[in-house]
């Protein structure tokens, strides 16, 4: 029997949306910067506690470049809680050229400790676990169906309360979805795929959250220049493609508060952030886009004036700034003021990292090799 696509997939209803205006002030939240000066150029890290203690650490992949080769490096450094790290931490990762997107920490064994992702470098132990000890030499091979990887994420999408993996790869058959189960023995079982966009597709990212309300924690969604799709676990249905953006990185969360999860996206065409609301169904739309000026480079959310709501934070590459996106609690956006930081900032990763209550940034800025610690402050 046939049975419609639409009953498998969640469908996502585009639209075009003017900028939000409102009135009303900004929150008047904005930073005080840090440089810490790295050893090579920082292409993907995370910010979280990693030793058991509240203070966030810093886990961070840096490349170099030797002669016509590249080497790449992982470390890991501890917060002291005022905003600066220490090393704790580094093994070389041989040769081969992270593709610097999102290192994810999740605690993959279920053991209590944050485990570290390593983008790139999943097909060769990237995915490394953690004891409390801050040492991350107990690498795993993460598979999948083929291809190579492009973003990956972790998310329980078989029920059984365990993290398992999904791959966003690429082959010349175009862009899949990879899944790994987590067998809870340290490895994989079950390896599955859903095809998802074309092979001249770009931006292409992978983010996971319920989006449907069927009660497992993940489906994904993949941002592009294709536009977004999104996978429905554990039916593994084919997602409808082409529905809006283009996109490029995206975050997923409630962000209006009405307990189901929301998109917001990086449009890569009028340069900006767009919010996009669910119905509840996983059907998608766009509610609100805050003009940037340039494309951003990618977006993390946190509620950054506490008022309890998520806002985002965006880099903005070609300009060297970062800008905090607000959330007006409906998903309505409006753009803060650039905040310079170094040379080409590429990622964003939001913590306490001076547990003094409100949220605080770390910033890879890729062609100077430095982070920007950007510590919140109010004005
Ligand atoms: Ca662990
Ligand atoms: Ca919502
Ligand atoms: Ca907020
Ligand atoms: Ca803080």
């Amino acid at each position: 029997m046939l049975i419609p696509l639409a009953l498998l997939a969640p469908t996502l209803v585009p639209q075009t949306v003017a900028p939000t205006t409102e009135p009303s002030a900004l929150p008047r939240v904005t930073f005080v910067e840090k440089v810490m000066l790295l050893p090579g150029a920082p292409v993907s890290f995370a910010t979280a506690p990693l030793d058991g203690g509240p203070v966030p650490d810093l886990a961070l992949v840096t490349i170099s470049q030797v002669g016509s080769s590249y080497s790449s490096r992982l470390w890991v450094l501890e917060g002291l809680g005022d905003g600066t790290f220490q090393d704790a931490y580094v093994t070389g990762l041989g040769t081969q050229y992270s593709n610097g997107h999102t290192m994810r920490v999740v605690d993959f064994d279920a053991d209590g400790w944050n485990d570290v992702s390593v983008p790139g470098y999943l097909s060769n132990g990237g995915l490394r676990f953690g004891d409390g000890t801050l040492v991350y030499d107990d690498p795993l091979y993460v598979p999948t169906v083929g291809g190579d990887r492009a973003d990956h994420a972790f998310a329980d999408y078989t029920g059984d309360g365990l993290l398992d993996a999904l791959s966003l790869v690429r082959d010349l058959g175009g862009y899949f979805v990879d899944t790994a189960e987590n067998d809870g023995n340290g490895g994989f079982t079950n390896l599955q795929f859903t095809d998802v966009a074309p092979y001249d597709t770009f931006h292409a990212h992978l983010v996971t959250a319920d989006f449907d309300g069927g009660g497992l924690e993940s489906d994904c969604a993949v941002t592009s220049s294709f536009g977004i799709e999104l996978v429905d676990y554990p039916a593994f249905s084919s997602p409808i493609f082409a529905q809006g953006g283009p996109y490029g990185q995206a975050e997923s969360a409630d962000v209006d508060g009405d307990g189901d999860a929301d998109l917001f996206a990086t449009r890569t065409d009028t340069k900006g952030l767009e919010s996009l609301l669910n119905d509840g169904a996983g059907n998608l739309t766009a509610a609100s886009f805050a003009p940037l000026g340039e494309r951003a480079e990618h977006v993390s959310l946190a509620d950054m004036d506490l008022d309890g709501d998520l806002d985002a934070v965006a880099t903005a590459s070609d300009s060297d700034t970062v800008r905090i996106v607000w959330n007006d609690g409906l998903g309505g956006l409006r753009a803060a003021a650039p905040f310079p930081v170094g040379n080409f900032p590429t990622l964003v990763s939001l913590s306490d990292l001076d547990l003094d209550g409100d949220v605080d940034a770390v910033v890879a800025n890729v062609l100077d090799k430095t982070l920007s610690v950007l510590l919140s402050t109010r004005h």
